[in-house]
């Protein structure tokens, strides 16, 4: 047992958000730990999301974090969605004047600890038996073990940034949360595959045989999606069984080719909406899919992490520069405007493109109907795009009285 430490901020969990919020509070001269119960390895090279919203990218940048980013992203001036084998295109630059970048989540991840550690800033990789304790007073505090034995880390604000499968959100007296959730009778198979991409942006593909999402990584790797249900098994899906699938679902016979490859990397993924509420307990506050899950049909999820933790630094830079709690207090609200937002976007991308109920032709018409309008109208569109480029973070409806 080594005797107990102390930082301002115990961050648990180094995906976006905890690392985010590391260099947040190091711009600002706060201390803090970040522990991660994988390896750094691990971490760094776990496939999830690629793109990135315009307000993302400007946070990145304006912090220093952005110049590989900079030089091997892929800026995307608009989304391509399909009906019927039919593509439409939404133009983002012409509709918001914004744009969006595709850039592995992972490569995210590497660059934000590779700058935090070059810093000499803390990481403890590889820790377990995470517990959070004393939050709902002033002294919180963080028990783990790493190589060493037991370590008591004090702190004045612990932020839950350990996902939906972490320690922090279980960790509250039962009864302190509330749950808003919804499951979807289906789940993506998605896949990595070394092939270059034939088209300059993601392709959104409403087809009667199912869903079928076009991403990529990089000129030489494409990141593919097909709605499947939910219990099924990845042992079923043999490469040919995949890329038969894809050119079904894909819009491939008007002028866009999908080129094949061998597949590096394939995973069944549930599609889930969750939101626990508060995002705050005491001195514990969760942030990111810590607290909230979309399903990945609107590209939200790490950056909504992102965003949740832009007011977590300006909140703990509050109390630790002059004793004000009251950003604190303010924190679920100020970031439940636009999780619900966001929420309700992501919900609404899975209802117009997915496959549903066979059985129900008045609600597939009322699909077909919606996203006709949405491709048609520029009022419509423009909808789609101002929240695909990512919503303003902090408070989106800032005139709303607190
Ligand atoms: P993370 O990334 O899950 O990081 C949590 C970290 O906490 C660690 N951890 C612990 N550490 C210490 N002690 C414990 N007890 C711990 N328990 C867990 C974990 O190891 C991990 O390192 O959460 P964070 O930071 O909130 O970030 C959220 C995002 O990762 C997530 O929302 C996105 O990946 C979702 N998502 C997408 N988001 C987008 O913005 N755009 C996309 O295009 C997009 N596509 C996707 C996605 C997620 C997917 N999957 C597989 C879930 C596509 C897929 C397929
Ligand atoms: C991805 O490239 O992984 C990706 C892109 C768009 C989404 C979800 C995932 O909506």
């Amino acid at each position: 047992v080594t005797r107990p430490l102390r930082t301002q901020v115990a961050i648990i969990g180094a995906g976006p958000a905890g690392l985010v919020l590391s260099h947040l509070l190091a711009a600002r001269g706060i201390d803090c730990v970040v522990l991660e119960d994988r390896s750094r390895e691990y971490v760094e090279h776990r496939v999830r999301a690629g793109v990135l919203e315009h307000p993302t990218v400007e946070l990145l940048r304006a912090h220093g974090l952005a110049d590989r980013l900079d030089r091997e992203a892929l800026v995307h001036r608009g989304v391509q969605i399909a009906l019927d084998g039919r593509r439409h295109r939404i133009d983002f630059e012409d509709l918001t004047g914004r744009n969006i970048t595709v850039y592995g989540q992972q490569e995210v991840v590497k660059d934000l600890i590779a700058a935090r550690l070059s810093a000499g800033e803390p990481i403890v990789f590889d820790v377990s038996d995470v517990r959070v304790e004393g939050f709902a007073g002033d002294e919180p505090f963080v028990r783990y073990r790493n190589g060493e034995g037991s370590v008591t880390l004090r702190c004045d604000v612990i932020a839950g940034c350990d996902g939906f499968h972490g320690v922090s959100r279980p960790s509250l007296p039962p009864g302190a949360l509330h749950i808003h959730d919804r499951e979807y009778p289906f789940a993506w198979l998605g896949i990595l595959a070394r092939a270059a991409p034939t088209t300059d942006e993601l392709i959104y593909s409403n087809s009667e045989r199912g869903f079928a999402l076009y991403s990529m990584r990089s000129p030489e790797i494409t990141r593919l999606y097909l709605q499947v249900d939910p219990d099924e098994d990845i042992n079923d899906w043999s490469d040919d069984r995949i890329w038969g699938e894809l050119t079904r679902r894909l819009p491939t016979s008007e002028g866009f080719t999908l080129l094949d490859g061998p597949i590096l990397e394939k995973a069944v993924t549930p599609m889930r909406s969750f939101v626990a509420t508060p995002m705050r307990c005491g001195r514990l506050a969760l942030a990111g899919d810590a607290a909230h899950i979309v399903p990945p049909t609107g590209a939200k999820g790490m950056n909504l992490a992102i965003a949740d933790v832009t007011v977590l630094a300006a909140a703990i830079d509050a109390l630790e520069r002059t004793g004000d709690e009251s950003l604190l207090a303010d924190y679920s609200d100020t970031c439940l405007q636009r999780v619900w937002r966001v929420q309700h976007f992501s919900w609404w991308m899975t209802s117009m493109l997915h496959r549903f109920n066979d059985h129900d032709d008045f609600q597939h018409q009322l699909q077909r109907s919606e996203l006709r309008w949405v491709l048609h109208s520029r009022a419509a569109s423009t909808a789609l795009a101002e929240n695909y480029v990512g919503l303003p973070f902090g408070r989106i409806y800032p005139e709303e009285a607190r």
